[in-house]
């Protein structure tokens, strides 16, 4: 990546330094930080650093933070109080979450992405509506190529800057912007700004609170607070996470007469589930943001993203729903292939009919949601069509036959109900809610399952309500954990179940360590291993018929009067859908002997342009191109030392022959533009071929968020849970979501992950020992 231009030399003789760090405890994480808050910008900067060493070198580390209004686009600093030769930190907000870079100047040009700092962005780090925060533990920090700040310092002048011209591309820590629009000084005396080494320890570890300020001072208060002596009531099964996979498995066994509690950690969504957030144009209505299908390129743009995991870093829905409440809802029948043994699957898994079957029946598919049934919109699928009709394939109702996935394309299918969006929030939950004998409790965060070895006697939680936080089991009771693909691993990690490397970063972490169960009790299992996701490349294309609806930049806000007044009306219109229009696939042989599937989805407008041509904004549309079943590629997932849930390896385009039929299928996509005048490529444009595109395709964008294989079923010795979806050694846990899918399926997973809770209820229900 290129930069633009440099953060800037400071001069630095001759600043009056106006403002002197103080200490103050940042109300959300209680963390007791030293710093300012600089008047200008009403940004703070606060750091607290632990113990001096008695004798040898000091540690080389701090725990900081930035607080900072929206206004400021991207914020730095550098405790030298340098600019040149000197460590820069810099952050700055991206679909709410915090990108932060490290960089270093020599000269007063192009501050290049520094390597040996450790950062690690701490739990309480977020975004609001009107500000962001980073949180972070900065370690190999006090150092550097030339020069170094003391910790023991008596006198220090560190520097701040800040910008409001937003970096060029929010979403790459390399990338270029221009410099910072403002800067200053302020006097820090380092030498007070240390806490004891456990107290220090808890906060770089994620933890809150609980610190006393200085290592000389000794709390002696005695607590006030009462202590809950509520015991809460036990149950049949405790499923953990309203996602489609928990929602589903809990309609389920209610159904069949178990009693059920279903713990979400998120609150509402839609407006059936008692949800409020809604556009100021639906005001008055029961329509929420969840609710619109018109609103999903919003998911993505809003300030006030409150919805996703914010301990997760790559996108997960933390609200009644899961993923399925803020999903594009793209919606595939599953094949036969999804379930079969060359897909990973038990033999006991492949006859899946009866249970997509059941799953149709509650939840039917559609591909013309507006309830006029009048399609709107269309233009990218008349071009679309177009393209591919030259090039062999047929025109079909993607599910009206599931197995048909090769040279064939259809208008895209969601489950939306109504006009509105559906899933299984709309349908399976509604009934599980009309049964006395189940509950759904939600703003409820479980930490980790209780056991005593291999039995699990119920769940630990954050309400302070009951007698710490636990929620028990009947006898022969059950926990099915489906918290997601990396909520569930991470349960397990922190109920001492995983690789040893992920359960001793719990050990080390001052809360969540003492829950463990004694080492002998560890439960070697490989979750977190074998993960997949397809790769997904865009392509972005003008052609004069295009109406790429304003990019769906003011759906929200300030959509057409015409179409807002039509969806309320009636729940029809483009609000009734989400952006895609048409979805296609194509079979390609592999130079391994692997045949791999490509999946199209073609949309109006496009999340980002890279060309230096002149182009019309209004007339452009975007092909993703995804590489589905058959790919090879894994990564692995974990934690990391403040216990939030990480990509560990990246799983895209691992494999040479997945990358290289990803390349033949985009190229294949392109060769055919011909036949349609008017399409012009605009990104990559005709100066970059896709070769190189590929290659240098940021992977950070090739996430598509359909994570599956963190606790994949299987065989003893390979696998997390067992053809049953119980977790290995242990006697009454299991794992229904989507980390169990041991491999892609050919479209959008959450069809057929519907599929999986249907026929993963039954087994449970059929298995004998429980309640
Ligand atoms: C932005 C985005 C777009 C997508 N688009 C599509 C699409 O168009 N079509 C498609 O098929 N798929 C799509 N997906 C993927 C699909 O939504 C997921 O595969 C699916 O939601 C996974 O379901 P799940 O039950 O495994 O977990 P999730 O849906 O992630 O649900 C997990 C639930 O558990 C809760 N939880 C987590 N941890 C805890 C805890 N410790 N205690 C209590 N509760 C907890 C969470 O709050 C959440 O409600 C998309 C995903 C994303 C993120
Ligand atoms: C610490 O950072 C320096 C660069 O400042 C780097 O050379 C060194 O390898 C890093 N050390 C560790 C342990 O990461
Ligand atoms: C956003 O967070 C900041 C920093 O914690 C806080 O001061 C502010 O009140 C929050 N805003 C809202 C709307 O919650
Ligand atoms: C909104 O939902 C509530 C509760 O279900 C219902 O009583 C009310 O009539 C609904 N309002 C509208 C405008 O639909
Ligand atoms: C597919 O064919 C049907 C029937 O002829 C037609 O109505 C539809 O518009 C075609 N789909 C596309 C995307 O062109
Ligand atoms: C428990 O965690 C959830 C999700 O983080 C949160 O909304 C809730 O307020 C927490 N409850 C308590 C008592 O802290
Ligand atoms: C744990 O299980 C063992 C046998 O499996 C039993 O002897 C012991 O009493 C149990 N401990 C508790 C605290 O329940
Ligand atoms: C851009 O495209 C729109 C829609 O085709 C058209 O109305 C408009 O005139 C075009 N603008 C320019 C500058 O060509
Ligand atoms: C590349 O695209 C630009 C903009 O569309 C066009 O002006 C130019 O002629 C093209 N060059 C080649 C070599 O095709
Ligand atoms: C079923 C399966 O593919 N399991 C693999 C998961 O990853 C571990 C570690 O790479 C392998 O050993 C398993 O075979």
């Amino acid at each position: 990546m290129l930069l633009r231009s440099l953060l800037g030399v400071l001069p630095f003789a001759g600043v009056a330094l106006s403002q002197a760090a103080m200490q103050y405890t940042d109300p959300d994480n209680g963390i007791t930080f030293w710093g300012i808050t600089d008047s200008a910008h009403s940004v703070t900067y606060g750091y607290v650093f632990p113990p001096l060493a008695t004798s040898g070198a000091n540690p080389t580390e701090y725990i900081g933070e930035i607080v900072a209004p929206l206004a400021s686009q991207w914020v730095g600093f550098s405790l030298s109080g340098s600019m040149i030769k000197s460590l820069l930190i810099a952050a700055w907000p991206n679909n709410g979450k915090i990108v932060f870079t490290t960089r270093y100047a020599t000269t007063n040009v192009l501050p290049d992405v520094y390597n040996g700092p450790i950062i690690t962005t701490l739990p309480s780090s977020m975004v609001n509506s009107t500000h962001w925060k980073w949180v972070f533990r900065c370690q190999n920090c006090t150092s550097w190529e030339g020069g170094s700040m003391d910790p023991g310092a008596a006198a220090a002048t560190p520097a701040w800057c800040q910008s409001t011209i937003a970096v060029d591309n929010p979403a790459d820590p390399a990338t270029s912007m221009v410099q910072h629009t403002d800067f200053g000084f302020y006097f820090f005396a380092f030498a007070s700004a240390h806490v004891s080494a456990s107290v220090y320890n808890n906060w770089a570890a994620g933890g809150t609170g609980g610190g006393s300020t200085t290592t000389t001072t000794t709390t002696t208060t005695t607590t006030t607070s009462t202590a809950p002596t509520a015991t809460a009531s036990p149950y049949d099964y405790i499923v953990v996470g309203s996602g489609p996979g928990g929602i589903i498995t809990a309609d389920r066994l209610s159904q069949a007469g178990k009693s059920v509690l279903l713990l979400e950690r998120g609150g509402p969504s839609t407006g059936e589930t008692g949800g409020t957030y809604q556009p100021n144009w639906a005001k008055g209505t029961n329509l929420t943001k969840f609710d619109v299908p018109g609103l999903f390129e919003s998911m993505f743009t809003d300030a006030n993203d409150f919805w996703w995991c914010k301990d997760i870093t790559v996108f997960a829905g933390c609200l009644v729903g899961g993923g399925t409440s803020v999903n594009g809802a793209l919606y595939w029948l599953p094949s036969d292939s999804d379930f079969s043994t060359s897909n990973g699957w038990p033999q006991a898994w492949t006859n899946h009919a009866q249970y997509t079957a059941a799953l149709k029946a509650r939840l039917p598919s559609t591909d013309h949601p507006s309830t006029d049934g009048k399609r709107y919109l269309e233009e990218t699928s008349v071009v679309v069509s177009k393209l591919l009709n030259n090039q062999g394939y047929r025109n079909i109702t993607i599910n009206d036959t599931p197995d048909s996935k090769d040279h064939v394309y259809g208008y895209s299918a969601y489950d939306f109900i109504a006009g509105k969006r559906g899933g299984p929030v709309a349908t399976y939950l509604q009934t599980a809610k009309a049964r006395k004998n189940f509950k759904l409790q939600i703003y409820t965060n479980v930490l980790n399952v209780v056991r005593n070895g291999s039995q699990i006697t119920g769940v630990k939680t954050n309400d302070t309500t009951v007698v710490g936080g636990f929620y028990p089991l009947n006898p022969n009771g059950r926990v099915i954990l489906s918290a997601g693909s990396y909520g569930s691993a991470r349960i397990l990690f922190r109920s001492g179940i995983g690789p040893t490397d992920m359960i001793n970063l719990v050990k080390s972490d001052p809360v969540a360590g003492p829950n463990l169960p004694p080492s002998s009790q560890w439960i070697n299992l490989p979750v977190g291993y074998n993960v997949s996701d397809n790769p997904s490349i865009n392509l972005v294309f003008t052609h004069p018929s295009i109406n790429s609806y304003d990019n769906w930049a003011n759906v929200f806000t300030n959509p057409p009067a015409a179409d807002a007044a039509q969806y309320l009306a009636s729940q029809s219109g483009i609000m009734a859908q989400a952006s895609p229009r048409l979805n296609f696939w194509r079979a390609y042989g592999g130079s391994d002997g692997v045949t791999r599937w490509l999946q199209g989805t073609a949309r109006p407008g496009a999340a980002s342009v890279t060309t230096s041509y002149p182009y019309n904004a209004t007339q452009m549309f975007t092909i993703t191109a995804y590489l589905s079943t058959g790919i090879k590629s894994r990564g692995r997932l974990g934690i990391n030392a403040g216990l939030n849930a990480v990509p560990l390896v990246n799983p895209w385009l691992v494999d040479p022959v997945d990358k290289s039929t990803l390349i033949t299928g985009l190229q294949d996509i392109v060769s055919g533009m011909s036949a349609v005048p008017g399409m012009v490529m605009i990104t990559p444009d005709n100066t970059t071929n896709i070769v190189d595109y590929v290659n240098n395709y940021d992977p950070s964008t090739m996430n598509s968020n359909h994570w599956v294989g963190s606790n994949i079923i299987g065989t003893a010795g390979k696998a997390v849970v067992d053809v049953n979806t119980k977790v290995f050694g242990t006697n009454n846990l299991f794992v229904v979501d989507a980390s169990i899918i041991p491999a892609l399926p050919y479209g959008n997973p959450h069809g057929m992950l519907m599929s999986v809770a249907e026929q993963a209820a039954a087994k449970i229900l059929a298995l004998s020992g429980g309640p």
